[in-house]
């Protein structure tokens, strides 16, 4: 079974890369750009008209969503176990890791990254960036607080649900004036322990040489 991916390094195309090499699928990488200067192809657009990557194609179906591709490709090859099935009682505390990290912390990002796309007059624009920080502070905080002594986002479970973790703190930027990792003592634990794994360093290029 091979899957396309529509990718650009630093997107959130790379946590989807993670989880097909976590679950041993084959793959092909079809390059986009994020750079908001380079128009989006003709080809990603009649796929998502958002003009978003990940974009995932199987079979002549593409599905778009990290959250939702993630979900869908943990269920399609469940064996290998990186997400709770749906009869599991940890099935929903997945899901719900899942949207929040997609609807809510995703969407912090968006706010500092493409912060014209939040607000009707420039004048208003440093406004949006200042918010999204002190709420990715707040968001980070809430995970920060759940994760508590467990080990994972699922407790003793590895799941994709860490790998999503991982994937939006290296979007946390100085740069852009955000809090640092550190600041979230069992977030950087988790992330730490997922950025060791073999398939997340071959994505993320930090295999060693
Ligand atoms: N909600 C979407 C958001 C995806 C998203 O924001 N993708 C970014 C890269 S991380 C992108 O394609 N940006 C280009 C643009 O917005 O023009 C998802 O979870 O897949």
């Amino acid at each position: 079974m091979t899957y396309a991916l529509y990718y650009a390094e630093g997107s959130a195309a790379m946590g989807v890369r993670v989880v097909l090499e976590e679950l041993n699928q084959s793959y092909k990488l079809i390059a986009e750009s994020i750079d908001l200067n380079v128009p989006r192809s003709p080809e990603l657009l009649a796929l998502n008209p958002n003009g978003w990557i990940p974009v995932l194609v199987n079979n002549g179906t593409a599905i778009y969503e990290c959250g939702a591709i993630t979900t869908w490709l943990c269920d399609r090859h469940a064996d290998a176990g990186l997400a709770p099935g749906a009869d599991d009682p940890q099935r929903g505390r997945f899901l719900q890791w899942l949207f929040f990290f997609s609807s809510s912390i995703q969407n912090a990002f968006q706010m500092s990254y493409y912060s014209d796309r939040f607000c009707d007059a420039p004048e208003t624009e440093a406004s949006v960036k200042r918010r999204s920080v002190s709420r990715l502070r707040e968001l980070w905080q809430v995970v920060d607080d759940a994760i508590g002594d467990d080990d994972w986002m699922l407790g003793e479970r590895f799941s994709a649900a860490d790998i999503y973790l991982f994937m939006l703190t290296t979007w946390l930027s100085e740069a852009h004036g955000h809090p640092r990792v550190e600041e979230f003592r069992q977030v950087l634990r988790i992330a730490e322990a997922v950025s060791a794994r073999p398939s997340v360093r071959l994505v993320y290029g930090t295999d060693p040489a």
